[in-house]
C-alpha cells in the first residue's frame, strides 16, 4: 500500500528562499522608493527601469513647456515662427506693429482684425518695412489689413491681402512706397486720405466691392495733411471692381500711368482735382472708361489725359457737370460725352478704336 508522507524540507532549500526573498523585498522597495523621491525631483536613479523615464519621458515634458518658448523674442512662439532666432521674421497677427523692417513667415493665415485698427499697423513711423515674402492674409470682411497712418518713407511689399473690409486704409503718409502686392475681395479696397509723393506700382487690385483706389484730401487737417499731391500710380492692374477702380477726389500733380484697367464698372473718376496727369493706361471693357465729374466747386481742371488706350467701354468717357481746361490726346474711344468747354473733340483729342 502506498503511503504518502511529508519529508522535512532540506536545509538548504530554506536557505535559497530566505535569499530570494531578501532579494525580492529590496528589489520592490528600490523601486517604491526611486520612483516617490521622483515626484519630489530628487532621485538619483540608478534603477534601469527608471533610467528609461529618464530618457523618454522627460523630454516629452520639456517639448511641452517649449512650445510657448520665444527664443528670439519677436511675440512668436518657437513653435510657429520660421526664423526662432530672427527677430525681424515671425508669422503674422493681428495688432502687429510696424516699427522696424519685418519680414514674414510665408504661408496662408486666417486673421480677425479684433480692434479695428489694422492687423499690420504703421503708426507715425519712418524708413521701416513690411515684407510679407508672398504670405496670403485673409480676413473676414470686417476690420482693416494694413493700416498706414502718419508715416513716411516706408514699403509695403509681397503682401497678397484679402477680405478685409479695407485691405489697405490710411491717412496722412509721405514717400512711401506700395509695390508687388495684391489686394482683393474687400468691401472698399485701399482707401488712402492726405497721401502724398507715395509710389504705388506692381499691385493686382481686384475682386473689390466698392473702389480699388481711392484718395481723398483731408478736409479735417491743415496743410500739408490736406493734401493728395504728387503720387505715382503706375504699372498696377485693376479688374472686377464693382465701382471705379481709381477714384481720384480732391487732388493735383498726380501721375497714373501704365495702369492696366479692365472689366470694371468704371476705370478711373475724377472729381474737384487739377493738373493730374493720366497717362499711358489701358482702360477696356467697363461701363464707364474715364468719368470726369464735378459736381462740386471747384471743378475738374487742367488735367492732362493723354496716350492712354480707351476701347470697348459701354462708355469710353463720361464728363458730368463744369469740367475747365482738361486736354490730351488718346487712342481709342468711341463713344464720349465731352466735357461742357468741348473736350474732347475727335481727330484731334481721339481716334476712334
Ligand atoms: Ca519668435
Ligand atoms: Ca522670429
Amino acid at each position: 500500500m502506498y503511503h504518502f508522507t511529508m519529508k522535512e524540507p532540506s536545509p538548504k532549500f530554506v536557505l535559497i528562499l530566505i535569499i530570494m526573498l531578501v532579494l525580492i523585498t529590496g528589489l520592490i522597495g528600490t523601486i517604491i522608493k526611486d520612483h516617490y523621491l521622483n515626484i519630489g525631483g530628487k532621485a538619483i536613479r540608478t534603477n534601469k527601469f527608471l533610467q528609461k523615464e529618464e530618457t523618454i519621458v522627460k523630454p516629452i515634458i520639456e517639448r511641452v513647456k517649449n512650445l510657448n518658448k520665444d527664443s528670439d523674442n519677436d511675440g512668436d512662439p518657437d513653435s510657429t515662427d520660421c526664423a526662432p532666432l530672427n527677430p525681424n521674421k515671425l508669422s503674422p497677427r493681428d495688432n502687429l506693429i510696424i516699427d522696424r523692417n519685418i519680414e514674414l513667415c510665408p504661408g496662408k493665415y486666417y486673421l480677425t482684425d479684433q480692434g479695428m485698427r489694422g492687423i499690420f499697423i504703421f503708426d507715425r513711423v519712418n524708413f521701416v518695412s513690411l515684407n510679407c515674402n508672398n504670405a496670403e492674409i485673409i480676413g473676414d470682411q470686417k476690420g482693416i489689413g494694413v493700416m498706414m497712418d502718419y508715416t513716411s518713407n516706408s514699403v509695403i511689399e509681397n503682401c497678397n491681402i484679402r477680405g478685409f473690409y479695407r485691405n489697405l486704409g490710411g491717412k496722412n503718409s509721405f514717400f512711401n512706397s506700395i509695390i508687388n502686392n495684391e489686394f482683393s475681395y474687400s468691401i472698399s479696397d485701399i482707401f488712402l486720405v492726405g497721401f502724398s509723393h507715395n509710389f504705388i506700382s506692381n499691385n493686382k487690385i481686384h475682386d473689390s466691392q466698392y473702389h480699388g483706389i481711392h484718395f481723398h484730401a483731408n478736409t479735417d487737417l491743415s496743410p500739408p495733411y490736406n493734401f493728395v499731391v504728387f503720387n505715382t500710380i503706375t504699372n498696377n492692374e485693376f479688374y472686377n471692381i464693382k465701382n471705379f477702380a481709381l477714384h481720384l477726389n480732391d487732388t493735383r500733380n498726380n501721375v497714373i500711368s501704365n495702369n492696366f484697367i479692365h472689366d470694371n464698372y468704371g476705370g478711373i473718376e475724377s472729381t474737384a482735382s487739377d493738373n493730374n496727369q493720366i497717362l499711358n493706361n489701358s482702360i477696356t471693357n467697363n461701363n464707364i472708361g474715364i468719368k470726369l465729374a464735378a459736381p462740386n466747386i471747384p471743378p475738374n481742371a487742367n488735367n492732362e489725359i493723354s496716350y492712354n488706350y480707351i476701347c470697348h467701354n459701354i462708355q469710353d468717357l463720361l464728363c458730368v457737370g463744369n469740367n475747365i481746361g482738361n486736354h490730351g490726346f488718346n487712342y481709342g474711344m468711341e463713344i464720349v460725352v465731352p466735357c461742357s468747354d468741348s473736350w474732347p473733340v475727335e481727330g484731334n483729342d481721339f481716334d476712334l478704336c
